[in-house]
């Protein structure tokens, strides 16, 4: 009889070659480590590290896709899942700061910057040296980012950017910052700015009950003068940052389901520990329902996000796919979170259990990178034909 291996029942390792093992198993341990040590106190304090961009950057855990002649580590897609994986199953937050940096910065310099963007800007984002931010939500403009009124004028020798980005992700903290405005034609297009520069402020917003070990801020914009060779030369429309979201949307479906093995595994454990009625929790039939259910979705999920790696390592993904995933990842490791807080009592409710900390991060999650509800549209449209949100 072959044997059933509940923390892997598909062995998931055993489809990944030796190369992506490496990967995994460096980026697991560096995690659990280095990261895990820090997290309970840095949620509770709301205090972002900044120096974990170096540490990533050293480890090559930054723009894991992006071409070595670059700076990047020049793997594939199914390294990068797998790193988002372990670097969430310690925190959302933790892999908030490397996606961004690695799928919404590093992502559009390389796909859509000049040569001397790259080579100036992707080295030193690579080794964390540089901290990155991506500039898409506006106050008023969240899931319909077409209508927003951030506007980049034409002037002599670049663009004059005027108006607010809100909840970005690393801003405060950020040297350099992906921005996208509109021209004087209403045609969105991508901007890199440098701190410091006269006119650009990054406050940070307090007060988050979720991802608080990842600092976010607002972008302000006051007439900043941007020079013409700061502008992302050929990319229009909202092709542009959308590019840039499919990247970071598959590393959260396997981010998400990173933080609900976390979950899983400390439920586990939890119940088998603890006794009620004179025998561990583990022994009713009800906590077993709970622990099949997360299993199950876990397992799957990750078979999906594998399948999706793979895919988009061959070049034959549809957007749509990454929208089942993240969707998925996200709506089902809520429910795995909230579950393994439940099955915990009042313990769950401690930030010394973790699960709290991982159900509140991932209610950002599912709301960031396009709400729960509106990748159901994206693919509401492609089965339909028929646009539900225009
Ligand atoms: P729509 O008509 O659908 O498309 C406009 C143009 O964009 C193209 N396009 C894509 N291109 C590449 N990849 C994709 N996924 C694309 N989706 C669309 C499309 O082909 C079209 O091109 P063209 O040449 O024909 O003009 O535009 P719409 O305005 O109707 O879109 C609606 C909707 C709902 C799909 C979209 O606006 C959406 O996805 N909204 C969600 C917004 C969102 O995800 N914001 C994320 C902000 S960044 C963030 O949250 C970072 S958190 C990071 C962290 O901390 O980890
Ligand atoms: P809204 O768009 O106002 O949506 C509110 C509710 O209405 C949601 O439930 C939504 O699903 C629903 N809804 C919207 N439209 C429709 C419709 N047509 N039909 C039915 N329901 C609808 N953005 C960046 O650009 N860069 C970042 O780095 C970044 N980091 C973030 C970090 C954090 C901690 C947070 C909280 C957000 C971050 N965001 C970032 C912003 C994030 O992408 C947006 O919050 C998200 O896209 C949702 O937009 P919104 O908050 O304006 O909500």
């Amino acid at each position: 009889k072959n044997t059933f291996n509940w923390q892997d029942p598909f062995n998931l390792t055993d489809q990944l070659t030796d190369d992506e093992r490496q990967v995994q198993e460096a980026a697991h341990a560096y995690c659990q480590e280095k990261l895990l040590p820090r997290v309970q106190l840095a949620f509770r304090n709301e205090q972002t590290d900044a120096s974990i961009f170096r540490e990533m950057g050293e480890l090559g855990l930054l723009g894991a896709t992006i071409p070595e002649a670059y700076g990047g580590a020049g793997l594939n897609y199914v390294c990068y899942g797998l790193v988002a994986r372990e670097v969430e199953r310690v925190d959302s937050g933790y892999r908030s700061m490397m996606s961004v940096q690695s799928s919404l910065v590093m992502v559009p310099i390389n796909e859509f910057g000049t040569e001397a963007q790259k080579k100036k800007y992707l080295p030193k984002l690579a080794a964390g040296e540089w901290i990155g931010c991506f500039g898409l939500t506006e106050p008023n403009h969240g899931s319909d980012p077409g209508s927003m009124i951030t506007r980049a004028k034409k002037v002599d020798g670049g663009y004059s950017l005027s108006g607010a980005k809100m909840w970005i992700t690393n801003s405060p903290i950020a040297d350099v910052f992906v921005v996208w405005a509109k021209d004087d034609g209403g045609q969105i297009r991508g901007f890199i700015l440098e701190k410091g520069w006269k006119g650009l402020s990054a406050p940070a917003v307090h007060g988050k009950v979720g991802l608080r070990a990842s600092i976010t801020g607002e972008i302000v914009m006051d007439e900043v003068f941007v020079p013409e060779e700061n502008a992302f030369p050929e990319v229009r429309g909202l092709k542009g940052p959308f590019t840039c979201l499919n990247s970071a949307r598959y590393g959260i479906a396997w981010g998400a389901l990173g933080a609900a093995e976390d979950c899983y595994l400390r439920a586990r454990q939890y119940t088998m520990d603890r006794n009620q009625f004179g025998r561990p929790l583990a022994a009713n039939q009800l906590i077993q329902k709970k622990l099949a259910d997360m299993l199950t979705d876990i397992s799957l999920g990750l078979q999906g996000c594998l399948r999706l790696g793979r895919m988009k390592d061959e070049g034959t993904a549809s957007v749509e796919l990454t929208s089942i995933l993240k969707r998925n990842s996200c709506g089902k490791a809520l429910d795995i979170a909230r579950m393994a807080r439940d099955m915990m009592g009042g313990n769950g409710i401690s930030d010394e259990y973790g699960v709290a900390r991982h159900l509140v991060n991932l209610e950002v999650v599912n709301t960031y990178e396009g709400t729960h509800d509106v990748h159901a549209l994206i693919l509401g449209r492609a089965i339909t034909g028929i646009a539900a949100f225009s």
